[in-house]
């Protein structure tokens, strides 16, 4: 009866500016705002253009107090440096952004800024860069030395020091030092690194008249000497290894180093702001240049990228990018106060701006990743066979055939600047809905930048890898992905929360449903609100290509694969299933792991068996028909429409033909036994709440009270803190790696109260007082937890403890725990 998905419509044409390289730059041409960025959020601090091979800089920097800080750089994100908070305290995604940097090993607060000027150049204009470093505590010594790298990843791009300097002898540090180039795309340009003072010749206005003076501790003459001065060295270095700034000047430091050891002795070294210092060595044809800058007490130094097409009076000066920080800093407040209205609801300033510092540290963690992935096409798990011996058969299984891939690129958020710095695909969904409540054309970017990536099969890598700098975080176990594994499918919601956003602004002025999907749909909202809306304006929107029209042939080969490739058994001579279709199983699963599910640990059945079947597959391959009905409904497909309805009709009677465990009155996995008996498999977690979560039940669901009642009871997952990934009553809860076994993901949260919110506590039934109440505590519980652990700790977490509420994991974990901030806005896309 039902079509098995197996052949690929005739109709699912891509259009191929979809999927070229071509496209890419197309693109990045075309939202000039958005081609310079700090999109390596790996490194603390630094901007590149969303280009392959092109221009990179970054900042670098030790404390020299003693001689240990030197061993410790600081320049890629780790959460071994001890700093207490690192956050981008505004980003708006697009043209400005401050961050705070809490170095409290080296007694230092750094602020690290950007701004963008003349950003509709189809070249990305031009930029400022700021560094200021205020010590924390003065009765404590403070000394610090700074290094602002640029460098070219092309040969087709030149770049060249402008400023004299002789080997050794440093530049005198009023005197801006100039490096100039010129890189395909961005054209010619000037790099000027200036500390206000030398702009203006008169002491700024920003708290840091400490520059260069030495400080009690350091010894004077020597400091005055040398550390007061600017060095730089230059470097010719192959280009694929500019990432590597930080070696590239480690090495350059050692060459003074080694000098002073011989001079004066290992015993007898100076203060270390004299002898670690750049070389003034400048290479014939260099490819990176660094400027290092010491200081001790408070300063600032900046960092102006001139590009020849930007008309000079609209490039900064220190002065003038001051008033401009300012004034881009108020125009963010007012914009985050109207997009997310938190001030009504009561919420203190400082929750205000804990909620603004997540939005920020979302679209601050923005990245933009190329360069080759790592695929398996060979192999398949003992598991994933679709006759499960549980014996590793090469016949069956294939051999191990890791190979690169085709260079590919990102554009996309990432959950963890230190640990997890690249792309992770169901953690976008829940990036795109903040990202989306903040900047719509903005989350479309990045949502076109991942559905580039489905292949041929409709296949999407779970984790994105791309390139010797991403791979270089990860272990080699783990670089591997298969095309036979997914992960659970958010980017769907983010094109829902598309489309619902498209609707509203539409119907604000005043076109109906039907209209809409009669015209098409424009993409670009801004063009919606500023325009004066016509049906003629409308419909010649319609031809142009749509941002539906361009991406919904690859999301529909994307669900086709799923349907496909995730099919689960039904054995008929035991169940009652209405659809003889529509059951799910995760492949990839190994004893102790379902890491496509993205819930890595959570129990599952006891022996691994080709027979099972899991209910938040299930759930999640309701709601992605749900939103393939949405979508093309919108775009008028009528056939599809009927065809995703039934899709989800079926999935919807089978969840609980298969899944609804009477005796346990609990939604769970199932899995057959040896002698192919059928058994439920059922562990009160997360995986029992999917069919709440999203939004399977009916608001009369008989079913809906028990759902409800053990997310709410306090013996199984509801904690003052969120809810808990497993019931303590479990016997694996807190066992093993406990990674979902017990602890409180936030994004789980914020998916229950979405569902509460849109559907159960807003639909009259008889469980919506109950599901009011919950909602409420909920949201508040979460809300005030990671609140008082971000006061505690300076960090958002990637998980909660289930007892206490502490942080756990990796931190700052700005990716989807930054939901938080829309929970706190009530916004649930
Ligand atoms: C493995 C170890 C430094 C695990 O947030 C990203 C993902 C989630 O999608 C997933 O649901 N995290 C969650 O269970 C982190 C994934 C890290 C994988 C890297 C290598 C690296 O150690």
């Amino acid at each position: 009866q039902d079509d098995l998905d197996d052949d690929l419509d005739s109709d699912d044409s891509i259009p191929s500016f979809v999927k070229s390289p071509e496209a890419v730059q197309a693109q990045a041409d075309a939202d000039a705002s958005l081609l310079w960025g700090t999109y390596r959020p790996q490194i603390y601090f630094g901007l590149r253009p969303r280009l392959p091979d092109s221009l990179l800089t970054g900042l670098a920097w030790f404390g020299l107090q003693d001689y240990s800080g030197f061993q410790k750089m600081r320049h890629q994100c780790s959460d071994q440096d001890g700093m207490k908070g690192f956050t981008w305290k505004y980003h708006d995604g697009r043209e400005f952004g401050i961050q705070e940097i809490n170095d409290n090993v080296n007694n230092y607060r750094l602020e690290t800024s950007f701004l963008k000027v003349d950003t509709s150049n189809s070249n990305g204009g031009s930029w400022a860069a700021r560094v200021s470093g205020i010590v924390m505590d003065p009765a404590k010594p403070a000394a610090l030395t700074t290094f602002w790298y640029t460098a070219i990843e092309s040969l087709g791009s030149s770049l060249g020091l402008e400023t004299d300097i002789e080997p050794g002898s440093g530049i005198e540090r009023q005197e801006p030092v100039r490096v100039a180039g010129t890189v395909p795309k961005l054209g010619d340009f000037v790099l000027r690194i200036e500390e206000p003072d030398a702009a203006h010749g008169n002491a700024n206005t920003d708290g840091n008249q400490f520059i260069g003076r030495p400080s009690a501790n350091t010894q004077a003459g020597d400091f005055a000497d040398t550390a007061s001065k600017t060095h730089v060295f230059g470097k010719r270095i192959p280009t694929e290894s500019v990432w590597k700034a930080k070696d590239v000047i480690l090495n350059d430091l050692m060459i003074n180093l080694q000098q002073s050891a011989e001079t004066f002795g290992h015993e007898n070294m100076p203060d270390p702001a004299v002898t670690l210092r750049l070389s003034d060595q400048v290479a014939p044809g260099s490819t990176l240049f660094a400027v290092q800058k010491s200081f001790s007490g408070n300063f600032t130094f900046d960092v102006f990228y001139d590009s020849a097409t930007t008309p000079k009076g609209a490039l900064l000066s220190s002065a003038g990018l001051t008033q401009a920080l300012r004034a881009a800093s108020e125009a963010y407040d007012r914009r985050f106060e109207s997009t997310l209205r938190l001030a009504p609801k009561g919420y203190s300033p400082q929750q205000i701006e804990f909620a603004r510092d997540l939005t920020s540290s979302i679209t601050g963690g923005i990245g933009f990743y190329h360069g080759s992935a790592i695929v398996d096409r060979a192999f398949r798990h003992e598991y994933d066979a679709e006759v499960g011996s549980g014996v590793y058969d090469p016949e069956v299984h294939g051999q191990a055939d890791p190979q690169p891939t085709e260079p590919d690129q990102l554009f996309t958020a990432t959950p963890c600047r230190n640990i997890f710095p690249r792309g992770f695909y169901w953690d976008e969904g829940f990036h795109l809905a903040h990202i989306g409540a903040w900047d719509n054309d903005l989350s479309l970017d990045i949502l076109r930048s991942w559905i580039r990536l489905i292949d041929e099969d409709g296949w999407v890598a779970r984790e994105q890898i791309l390139g010797d700098e991403a791979r270089s975080r990860v272990p080699d176990g783990f670089q591997t992905q298969y095309p036979q594994y997914g992960n659970p499918p958010t980017l769907i919601l983010a094109v829902s929360a598309y489309v619902d956003r498209l609707v509203a602004r539409i119907e604000k002025r005043g076109l109906d449903a039907a209209t809409l999907s009669q015209q098409h749909v424009v993409a670009d909202f801004d063009a919606l609100d500023d325009a004066p809306m016509s049906e003629r304006m409308l419909a010649s929107a319609a031809l142009g290509q749509t941002f539906l029209h361009e991406i919904y042939p690859k999301l529909r080969r994307h669900y086709r694969w799923f349907r496909r490739t995730q099919r689960g058994e039904i054995r008929e001579w035991d169940r009652e299933a209405r659809s003889k279709t529509e059951a799910y199983r995760w492949r990839g699963r190994t004893k102790e792991h379902v890491l496509a599910s993205g819930l890595d640990d959570y129990p599952r059945a006891p022996v691994p068996h080709t027979g099972e079947l899991h209910v938040d597959l299930h759930s999640w391959m309701g709601s992605f028909a749900e939103t393939m009905a949405k979508i093309a409904r919108v775009l008028g497909r009528d056939d599809d429409v009927d065809e995703y309805e039934r899709h989800y009709a079926d999935i919807v009677a089978n969840l609980e033909d298969l899944h609804w465990s009477e005796a346990k009155q609990m939604y769970c996995d199932a899995s057959v036994d040896e002698s192919d008996q059928s058994y439920h498999v059922c562990h009160a977690g997360y995986v029992s709440l999917f069919p709440l979560m999203l939004e399977l039940l009916p608001a009369d669901s008989p079913h809906l009270g028990h759902v409800l009642d053990l997310l709410a009871d306090p013996d199984h997952l509801w904690s003052p803190f969120g809810i808990r990934s497993l019931s303590p009553k479990d016997e694996f809860f807190g066992q093993g790696d406990n990674y979902w076994r017990g602890p409180v993901w936030v994004h789980m949260s914020y998916l229950c109260l979405r569902a509460l919110r849109n559907k159960y506590a807003t639909t009259s039934g008889p469980h919506q007082a109950k599901a009011q109440q919950i909602y409420n505590t909920l949201r508040q519980n979460v809300v005030n937890n990671t609140f008082t652990q971000y006061t505690q700790t300076g960090y958002v977490f990637e998980q909660y403890n289930p007892a206490d509420g502490h942080g756990q994991r990796g931190y700052p974990f700005t990716g989807w725990s930054s939901t938080v901030a829309l929970m706190m806005a009530e916004i649930f896309p």
